[in-house]
């Protein structure tokens, strides 16, 4: 049972966090399928869910009036509303509006008198959402890093908002209708699993090198956009060494061949902590500019904006190159230039080093909020263009 938020009150391990994703799956079926990206270095399968309204279910609910919604004048022109925002209490009120189950005494008080004045129906013109057929593909993960705990927990929330909120939130049932979100919430599962049994500090992921006491490859230091150019090591003791060539880490070659063979990626998020920052690209070339740079930081800068009014947490927007240093190599460089991918971006989570990658589990929940505002900010961004 996942609908209460107590399953964020702490870490988990990879085996509960897979159990959570096949809870997921088999509880909802026509909204939640399984997507499998393929096999680390120790065997273990890195999958997710596909989030997407797959079948249009036909039920009672879609036929039921639009509008009974509390604390709205009911003559409001509703489909002038502005919605930019996805806050707090626009949430509530949907739930609201839905739990009401239908049509009031008050309302077809209120509708008739409506037709009396206007001789029209007070039904909005809005069309209700509808699953698209070939939707753009949102893809979000965590885990290239095994030690940044906070952003598989973060994930995980994200995923089981957006299937709890579809046909129960309007934002939500808007965006999972319009767009296909891939969710994968530990990509580095080798790295994920090691943290939990032997080094909490572990960063790479678990694959021998030329050297047999420092394994693990960087995978964020070896995808294959300006590979090994500045910013990564050579060195396989380093924490970011970036392997002996472009996607011999398996992480960073299952996720981009994912990538590519899907062709209709609009947004790729790739999870970290911490520093709360909000990173496009670039990360590698420093001298380069995306061409869609201005819609790219227009994204970044409403998505930290959105992120900032749930809890009042400061993110900084701009390239990796700005807001760190150079480092090749990274994933969202390569989704940009190589798979056309062209809202690309890095997060980097809570919080800025007082406890760093040991963030306290009193802080996943709001973490987790916050980061969801930010992200429903970037889709209904991308829907609107
Ligand atoms: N930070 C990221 C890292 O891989 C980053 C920052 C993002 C670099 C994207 C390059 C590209 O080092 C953490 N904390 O992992
Ligand atoms: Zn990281």
């Amino acid at each position: 049972n996942f609908t209460d938020n107590s399953f964020w009150l702490k870490y988990h391990d990879f085996a509960t966090l897979n159990n959570f994703t096949e809870t997921m799956v088999q509880q909802f079926p026509d909204l939640v399928k399984r997507v499998s990206i393929g096999h680390t270095y120790e065997g273990r399968e890195v999958f997710g869910m596909s989030i997407h309204g797959f079948k249009a279910k036909k039920d009672k609910k879609k036929k039921k009036p639009e509008k009974s919604r509390k604390g709205r004048s009911w003559f409001a022109d509703e489909d002038n509303e502005d919605e930019d925002q996805l806050d707090d209490e626009e949430m509530q009120d949907d739930n609201e509006g839905l739990q009401l189950g239908g049509e009031t005494e008050f309302d077809k008080e209120v509708n008739a008198w409506w037709s009396w004045l206007f001789g029209h129906s007070r039904k909005s013109s809005k069309k209700p959402s509808k699953p698209k057929k070939n939707p753009k593909a949102i893809i979000i993960h965590a885990g290239q890093h095994a030690r940044e705990w906070i952003g598989p927990a973060v994930v995980s929330y994200i995923a089981k908002e957006l299937i709890l909120g579809y046909r129960h939130n309007k934002k939500i049932t808007r965006l999972v209708d319009q767009f296909e979100f891939v969710i994968v919430p530990v990509l580095n599962a080798d790295g994920y699993v090691f943290t939990w049994e032997h080094n909490r500090m572990w960063r790479k992921n678990r694959q021998p090198t030329s050297i047999p006491f420092c394994p693990g490859i960087d995978p964020n230091r070896n995808w294959g956009y300006m590979w090994n150019t500045g910013g990564s090591s050579s060195n396989p003791c380093n924490e970011g060494y970036h392997g002996p060539e472009a996607f011999a880490a398996l992480e960073a070659k299952m996720m981009s061949d994912y990538i590519l063979q899907r062709k209709n990626v609009v947004a790729y998020i790739d999870l970290h902590s911490y520093a709360q920052l909000w990173m496009s690209p670039f990360g590698g070339d420093c001298s380069k500019i995306p061409k869609d740079d201005e819609d790219i930081m227009e994204g970044s800068m409403g998505a930290a904006k959105a992120l900032h009014d749930v809890h009042g947490k400061k993110y900084s927007v701009g390239s990796v190159c700005s807001l760190i240093y150079q480092s090749s190599g990274g994933s969202i460089d390569w989704t940009y230039a190589e798979a056309n991918v062209k809202y690309s971006y890095s997060i980097e989570l809570r919080d800025t080093g007082r406890h760093g990658f040991l963030l306290p589990e009193d802080e996943i929940l709001p973490s987790s909020e916050e980061t969801m505002a930010g992200i429903m900010y970037l889709a209904n961004f991308i829907r609107k263009r």
